[in-house]
């Protein structure tokens, strides 16, 4: 029982090889809980996925970026066999099939999901009788299993986009809202819907004073205008939640930050996360750390320094040198 997955590009000449690195990659990330591995077989599924050619064998493969020995092995053996051992054994293991379905539920993380097999819970049906072990956030993610686990066309978030906007320039016309996430690379279907919220009078200085139910207040007219049905968690700054335009109930989560952050923050949480990791890593070959908040350039002695003043996406690519990237090529 694999996730529901968006209609596939079959033009995509390396298909085949993205799906069983991805599929390692959860292996790594849900099972074994190797977060380096989990990175390195993605990157390697984003190198082969952006090729228009296909590859014919490993040592071809073995040139690519984030392509070493391991893996195109691999790619060998799924060329000569047509399969490989290792997912072959992976998918024939108890733990590892128990694992990877209760991971399917939102908010539960490889960790939640070990301890429930542990108690001898193997699969959804069986959590479904055993729902005391589940906290808010898990009984939610069973509870709309189905529905987060089909893809969001994009047309429905950008109904969502309108409404959020709708509404809260009714309260306050300077709220600015920004759909990040799959949404604004481009993506035809997403996973789930990532609102990026700030306003003028909510920056980093008086962050306190002002960020009191601001969002608070955000989350309640979306509930009255029932956008919002669920709340997973509220925060100052964070909600995790559920949102429903269509006939299905939708992950939502909204973020309020600082009106001085918000350019790093539209990076980071536009994404991927692969991406970001790239770039946070060149950002430190330059002197510089990168988060969701803040660009500060790192001292002689190691300690970072004020944030620079950031107007723009495009500022941040320029203060790190390196090529401007649109939102759409950003997804790797
Ligand atoms: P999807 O929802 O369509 O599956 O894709 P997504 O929009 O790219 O992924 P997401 O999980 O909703 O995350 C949104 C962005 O947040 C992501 O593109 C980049 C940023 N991000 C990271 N690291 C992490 C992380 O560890 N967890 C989450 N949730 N987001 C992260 O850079
Ligand atoms: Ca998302
Ligand atoms: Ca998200």
């Amino acid at each position: 029982m694999s996730k529901r997955k968006a209609p596939s590009d079959d033009s995509d000449p390396n298909h085949d090889f993205c799906e069983f690195l991805t599929e390692l990659a959860d292996y790594e990330k849900n099972v074994v809980r190797n977060i380096h591995k989990y990175n390195a077989y993605r990157k390697a599924a984003s190198t082969l996925a952006k090729l228009t050619y296909r590859i014919k064998s490993g040592q071809e493969a073995r040139k690519l970026d984030g392509i070493g020995d391991k893996i195109s092995k691999k790619i060998d053996e799924f060329l000569e066999t047509g399969k490989l051992r290792k997912l072959e054994n992976i998918r024939s293991d108890d733990s590892s099939t128990a694992i990877k379905e209760l991971t399917r539920v939102s908010g539960i993380g490889p960790a939640k999901a070990k301890e429930l097999y542990d108690l001898g819970i193997t699969n959804i049906n069986h959590l479904s009788n055993n729902v005391d072990k589940l906290n808010h956030h898990q009984k939610l993610g069973l509870k709309y299993l189905d529905d987060f686990e089909t893809k969001i066309p994009r047309s429905e978030i950008k109904n969502v986009e309108e409404i959020i906007n709708s509404t809260l320039s009714s309260i306050d016309s300077e709220f600015k809202v920004t759909i990040c996430g799959s949404y604004r690379r481009g993506k035809d279907f997403s996973g789930d819907i990532d609102v990026l919220i700030t306003h003028p009078a909510f920056t980093s200085n008086e962050s306190k004073k002002l960020k009191n139910n601001k969002l608070h207040m955000v989350v309640d007219v979306l509930k009255k205008n029932n956008l919002i049905t669920e709340t997973i968690s509220l925060g100052e700054t964070k909600f995790m939640g559920v949102c429903k335009v269509g006939t299905l109930s939708r992950r939502l989560d909204i973020r309020l930050n600082p009106y001085d952050q918000f350019y790093c923050s539209v990076l980071y949480f536009t994404g991927s996360d692969i991406f970001n990791k790239e770039m946070r890593d060149h950002a430190l070959s330059k002197g510089f750390t990168l988060n969701e908040y803040t660009l500060r350039p790192i001292g002689s002695t190691g300690v970072p320094g004020e944030p620079v003043e950031v107007q723009s996406e495009e500022d941040i690519f320029e203060y790190l040198d390196y090529p401007y990237k649109k939102p759409e090529d950003r997804n790797m």
